[in-house]
C-alpha cells in the first residue's frame, strides 16, 4: 500500500465544524473529460505512488458509466477518456444497462469495485482489477432493485460482507442499511438489517433514505461508516451526510449514530448543480496514525469535492451525539 501523504488542509481558524471543506472545491470539474456532462459519486483509493479512482461520468446523453483515473496527489485527476471495459470474473460476461455510484475496496490481493449496475433495474454490479488496466467483472451481488453497495475492507468470520440498500426501480422513497455475507464474492446471504432512517422528530435530514457511503474505516472503536441521509421536502430530497461506528466483530450491530448530520449541502456547488442539494460520500484517503479522513464526495449530481476531519474527533462527535 501507499505511504504517500493523504490530501490534507487545516480546519480554517474561524470554523467549528467536526468536518470542513477543502477550500479549492470542487476538485473535478463537470466537463473534465470531452464527453462528460457531470463527474462525481466516484471512489479513489491509495495506489503504488499515489492514487487510483473509479469516477462516475454521466456523458451529454446522460448515459451513465464508469471510468478508471490517476492522480499523484489525490487532488489532481486524470481520467481516462473511455470507460472501464470489463472481462469475464467469475461468471460468463453479464448485461450492464449502466454503470453508476461505484465503490472500491482492497482486500488481500486485489481492488474490488461495487457499483449501481443496470440489470433490469439497479442493482449492485461486483468487479475487479489489479492494476487499474485490467478489470473484471462478477456476478452480480443482489437481485434488482438495490443500490449503495459497499464492501468491508476485512472478512468477518472467513466471509466477505456487503453493506446495500434494497431499493425501488425509481428515485426511491424509503431504504435502509442492510449487510450480507459471501464465502467467494459470487453467492450472497446471511442478509441482516444494519440500520434503519430515523424518525423525522429525532433526526430529520436521515428520515426518508439512508445508504452506505465510504468503504467502512477500522478504528479502535469499531468500524466508523459516513452514510449518506436524506430527506423528503417540498423541493425534493436533500443528501446530507453523517457517521455511524459498527461493532468490530459483528457489523450488523450499530454502537453509536450521530444525530446531527457532519456535512449538509451549504456550498454552492452542492446547492447548485444538475440535481441541487446532494452531498453524496463514495470514498475516504485516510490515516488511522495520523488521525486524518479526506472524505470524498459528489455534490449536486454535477462535480466532485473533498471535506476533511479528524477521525478521532469524528468518533467523539459520533459517541456524544448519538440518536
Ligand atoms: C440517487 C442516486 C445517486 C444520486 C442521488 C441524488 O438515487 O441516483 O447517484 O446522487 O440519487 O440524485
Amino acid at each position: 500500500m501507499s505511504t504517500t501523504q493523504i490530501p490534507w488542509q487545516d480546519r480554517p481558524a474561524n470554523s467549528t465544524d467536526v468536518m470542513w471543506r477543502y477550500d479549492a472545491n470542487p476538485i473535478i470539474d463537470r466537463y473534465a473529460i470531452p464527453s462528460s456532462n457531470s463527474i462525481f459519486n466516484s471512489a479513489v483509493v491509495p495506489f503504488e505512488d499515489g492514487y487510483a479512482g473509479v469516477f462516475r461520468c454521466d456523458n451529454k446523453a446522460v448515459q451513465m458509466n464508469i471510468f478508471a483515473g490517476f492522480s499523484k496527489d489525490g487532488i489532481d485527476w486524470e481520467i481516462n477518456h473511455d470507460p472501464i471495459e470489463f472481462g469475464a470474473g467469475n461468471t460468463e460476461m453479464i448485461e450492464s444497462d449502466y454503470k453508476y455510484d461505484p465503490r472500491v475496496c482492497f482486500i488481500e490481493d486485489r481492488y474490488w469495485i461495487t457499483w449501481c449496475n443496470g440489470y433490469h433495474g439497479p442493482t449492485i454490479g461486483i468487479g475487479y482489477t489489479f492494476d487499474f488496466k485490467e478489470f473484471f467483472q462478477c456476478e452480480n451481488a443482489f437481485l434488482p432493485f438495490n443500490r449503495n453497495g459497499v464492501l468491508l475492507p476485512q472478512k468477518i468470520d472467513g466471509k466477505y460482507a456487503m453493506l446495500s440498500r434494497p431499493s425501488d426501480n425509481g428515485h426511491t422513497p424509503f431504504g435502509d442499511i442492510y449487510i450480507s455475507y459471501s464465502p467467494d464474492m459470487k453467492y450472497w446471504g446471511e442478509h441482516r438489517c444494519v440500520m434503519k432512517v430515523a424518525p423525522f422528530t429525532d433526526s430529520a435530514w436521515q428520515c426518508t433514505k439512508i445508504g452506505a457511503g465510504p468503504v467502512p474505516i477500522l478504528t479502535d472503536e469499531g468500524w466508523l461508516l459516513f452514510y449518506h441521509g436524506v430527506i423528503n421536502t417540498c423541493n425534493g430530497f436533500r443528501y446530507s451526510v453523517g457517521a455511524a461506528i459498527l461493532d468490530k466483530d459483528s457489523p450488523d450491530k450499530v454502537l453509536y449514530r450521530s444525530q446531527p448530520y457532519l456535512l449538509a449541502p451549504a456550498a454552492p456547488y452542492e446547492l447548485v448543480g444538475d440535481v441541487p442539494n446532494v452531498l453524496f460520500p463514495c470514498a475516504t484517503l485516510h490515516s488511522v496514525e495520523e488521525d486524518k479522513v479526506a472524505l470524498y464526495y459528489g455534490a449536486a449530481d454535477t462535480v466532485t469535492s473533498v471535506a476533511f476531519g479528524k477521525l478521532s474527533e469524528i468518533i467523539d462527535f459520533v459517541k456524544n451525539n448519538s440518536l
